[in-house]
């Protein structure tokens, strides 16, 4: 292990943020959504959505930008939609609420939605569509962010970094899930390589005056890019639509707006969409997702991987041997619990 990594257990990691989010002062059920998520980040090698989060969090809660003691409400404005209002809690809250009735629902019309909405959103997307996999659905999920990426062709940050997930429910002990920002990497991935003073890679994103740039500092300051250039980028607009006025929930640029220079977490809206195979097969289900285990075996059997592969590694390993942390994001997380960093 290097000098500078400190393994601990999953249950650890868990407990700590547990400890951090309720100093903080968030109620028990935030807490508890909250710090799950968080692990799991951390126990599946995802540490842009990790432990490092607890400092966003810290952040996004004392600039008073989430309600702690929220209470998601649910509406049920027709037999295949959900909308939970979040009251400015955390997504997690809101799909705790909605994954029942999104998963009835499905179940009784064959497709159903679920809108999270008046929410704030640090997460990755991957376990919300993996839970419902594991419930037997094909699953997709999306969320606008911030406005901090460009258009295809443009140098202005309009979108957000925009992630869409997708979930297939599979025979084995794993659904095939991926989940990736429309942007050409997730910013919290350009924020721990400007954290560790590494260079970015041509392609991510333009400095502030719109020139491309291997400095994560000046991609903050510009401007991120879309992967795939103009794909990524109608994509991105697509999450800013389905994701923002379609739900009636704000777009990258309005949650920017509303956080009023705070650099809080994003603000806004997730749509999720399940659909029950039985719905369109009825009986038959069972037999076609087994043909669709084909497919599968194609990407395989060339020596490809699926995507979630490393991720359903690193869950196996961490479980067995935990995970090793960096020791400075360790003190500055413990720093927060004894009140000296003011994030
Ligand atoms: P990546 O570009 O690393 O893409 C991640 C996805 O691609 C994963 O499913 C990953 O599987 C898969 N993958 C990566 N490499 C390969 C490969 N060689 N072969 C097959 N599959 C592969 O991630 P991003 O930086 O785009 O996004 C990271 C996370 O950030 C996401 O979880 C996303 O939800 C989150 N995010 C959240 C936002 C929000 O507003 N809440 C905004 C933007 C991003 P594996 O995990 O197994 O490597
Ligand atoms: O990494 O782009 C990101 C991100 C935005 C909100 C949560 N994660």
């Amino acid at each position: 292990m290097d000098d500078d990594k400190v393994r601990m257990t999953v249950g650890e990691v868990r407990e700590l943020a547990e400890t951090v989010l309720g100093r903080l002062g968030l109620a028990e059920p935030q807490v508890n959504a909250v710090a799950a998520t968080i692990a799991a980040g951390e126990r599946d090698g995802c540490t842009a959505h990790g432990l490092y989060r607890l400092l966003v969090c810290a952040h996004t809660i004392r600039a008073g930008k989430v309600n702690p003691d929220a209470e998601p409400r649910i509406h049920d404005p027709a037999p295949g939609v959900v909308r939970i209002d979040c009251q400015g809690g955390y997504a997690q809250i809101g799909f705790d609420a909605g994954r029942p009735l999104i998963n009835d629902k499905a179940r009784r019309c064959g497709i159903a939605a679920l809108a999270i909405n008046n929410c704030i959103h640090f997460a990755a997307l991957w376990p919300e569509v993996e839970a419902l996999a594991r419930d037997g659905l094909v699953a997709f999920a999306f969320t606008p962010s911030h406005a901090w990426v460009a258009p295809a062709g443009g140098t202005a940050p309009l979108f957000g970094t925009n992630p869409i997930a997708f979930g297939w429910p599979r025979p084995g002990p794993h659904p095939f899930v991926f989940d990736f920002a429309t942007s050409a990497t997730a910013r919290g991935e350009i924020e721990l390589h400007r954290r560790e003073g590494r260079r970015i890679p041509l392609g991510w994103g333009l400095d502030p005056d719109g020139d491309p740039t291997t400095d994560a500092a000046e991609a903050l300051a510009g401007s991120m890019l879309t992967f795939g250039g103009h794909k990524g980028s109608a994509l991105a607009a697509m999450v800013e639509l389905i994701a923002g006025p379609l739900i009636g929930d704000m777009t990258s640029a309005e949650s920017l707006a509303a956080d009023g220079g705070a650099g809080a977490s994003p603000l806004g809206g997730e749509l999720i969409i399940a659909i029950d195979p039985e719905g369109f097969l009825g009986g038959a289900a069972a037999g076609h997702l087994t043909r669709a285990e084909q497919l599968f075996d194609g990407i395989t059997g060339q020596g490809a991987r699926l995507p979630s592969e490393r991720r359903y590694q690193a869950r196996e390993r961490s479980l067995a041997e935990g995970v090793e942390v960096h020791a400075g994001l360790l003190k500055e997380i413990e720093a927060l619990l004894d009140g000296t960093l003011t994030a």
